[in-house]
């Protein structure tokens, strides 16, 4: 899901890697930014004060004299959207022992009786007592669609003949209530379109009921169109949450950046199969990440900021990169790596690290391999460490007997050590660095 979006992000965002920021460059990439969302189907409105506030963020001082623009900018950017989506996931949080009535609205199609029927697995399995019930009169086939639905999933459907939705919706709440049910889930009909019949009824069942949540079911496949929907049933009908459904398709994504903003209500649940137990609570960090399509770079950045401190790191690139770097620097350089974690772990998050040779990463040591390492190298003088082709024969097997290793570990590791020297010259390490801009 969510491909397109993703794909222009990565793209825009790609053009400010190991490139110095100004003012008017950020502009150009927001720009970008933003006809990536338009094309996503975020509604205009929602673009506009979305590149508006990241703008803000994005031109202050620090951020253009930073040495990492780029992971500056994701992170600002997946912060907005952050936002956009509501900030932190909001549960409902019904009572037991207390009727809760949940009114379900929605245009036709949308999903509203397959997450009715999510909606009564998920409290039923948190161990509330949950009724469901469908005042879609107009399509008596939708009413036997919820009855199988609760019949093949172990769950309570109210069962009646009635072809009044609001006279229905009073017996199965009178039912409720009498039976000591905690929730009652109510599955209104749709229509193709908003209409005033639709609106009229879904209210005039929201005061017979009383409902105490309206819970707005929206197609993210919807596009543009989710906006005008959540924007009219929030106005007649002041919903308290929405649920994004068909988040498992080939949806641009749209959607789930405008519903919330434009209803201010909680985005609840997202949708993501037709199965009844395809139903997660929306997480807008997660989401972020999902349509920036790095999330894994992101917790990168994170990992990077906490264990890298900018300018040591920009001593240390430039020493890799020229002909000083010695066992004193090779032991910084591969302490900092192991902070971030294990480095094969992270490296494989980056778009770059396809193009690592094999032979490259075989270099990488291993924590364990790096406390003799580290063993080794302090077994040697200051000028064996600063000096490493003076390291002969003798001296190797001085350093062996000094740090508790064998003379074949101290031959390898100096070979390895070698190699990768070499390869850094070649500028291998550099072509690397470029491409993935990791600040080390
Ligand atoms: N893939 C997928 N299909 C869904 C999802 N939610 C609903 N559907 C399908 O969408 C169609 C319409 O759903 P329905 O609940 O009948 O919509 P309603 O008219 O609003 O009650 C059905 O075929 C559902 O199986 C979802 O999250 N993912
Ligand atoms: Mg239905």
């Amino acid at each position: 899901m969510l491909d397109n979006l993703k794909e222009r992000l990565r793209n825009t965002f790609a053009k400010l890697q190991g490139k110095r920021l100004t003012a008017s460059y950020v502009e150009e990439v927001l720009r970008e930014v933003r006809v990536a969302l338009l094309e996503a189907d975020v509604h205009y409105k929602v673009a506009s004060s979305f590149i508006k506030n990241v703008k803000e963020l994005a031109t202050g001082e620090k951020i253009l004299a930073s040495l990492t623009p780029y992971q500056q900018i994701i992170d600002i950017v997946y912060q907005e959207f952050v936002k956009v989506m509501g900030e932190t996931a909001v549960e409902l949080a019904p009572v037991k022992g207390k009727l809760t009535v949940f009114e379900i609205v929605g245009l036709q199609g949308s999903g509203k009786t397959t997450h009715t029927a999510k909606l009564a697995h998920h409290f039923q399995s948190a161990g509330f007592k949950v009724l469901t019930v469908s005042v879609d009169v107009y399509r008596p086939a939708a009413i036997e669609q919820l009855k199988i639905l609760c019949n093949n999933n172990g769950l309570e459907n109210f069962d009646h003949s009635g072809s009044k939705p609001v006279k229905i919706a009073k017996k199965a709440y009178d039912h409720a209530k009498k039976n000591g049910y905690d929730i009652l889930i109510i599955d209104t009909a749709g229509r193709l379109h908003i209409d005033d019949a639709m609106m009229k009824e879904a209210l005039a069942i929201k005061k017979t009921a009383e409902s105490n949540e309206i819970i707005l079911v929206v197609d993210s496949m919807a596009g543009q169109d989710a906006a005008n929907v959540a924007r009219e049933f929030n106005e007649l009908l002041n919903i308290t949450g929405s649920i994004l459904t068909k988040l498992d398709s080939d949806t641009r994504g749209g959607a789930a950046l405008s519903v919330r903003a434009i209803s201010d209500a909680p985005l609840l649940f997202a949708g993501t199969g037709e199965h009844i137990a395809d139903m997660e609570v929306f997480h807008p960090d997660r989401m972020a990440q999902r349509i920036l399509g790095m999330g894994d770079v992101l917790s990168l950045v994170e990992k990077a900021k906490d264990a890298i401190d900018e300018e040591q790191a920009q001593k240390q690139m430039e020493k890799i990169l020229s002909a000083r770097f010695d066992f004193n620097d090779y032991l910084e350089q591969m302490k900092q790596i192991n902070k971030m974690g294990s480095l094969e772990s992270i490296l494989e998050m980056m778009p770059g690290f396809s193009q690592m040779s094999k032979q490259m990463k075989s270099q990488i040591p291993s924590e364990k391999d790096l406390k003799h390492i580290e063993a080794m190298i302090l077994s040697m003088t200051p000028e064996e460490r600063s000096t490493p082709s003076m390291i002969n024969h003798n001296r190797r097997k001085r350093i062996a007997a000094g740090s508790g290793n064998s003379i074949i570990d101290v031959n390898r590791f100096i070979k390895n050590f070698d190699k990768t020297k070499k390869m850094m010259k070649k500028g291998n390490m550099k072509k690397m660095m470029k491409n993935i801009n990791l600040p080390f």
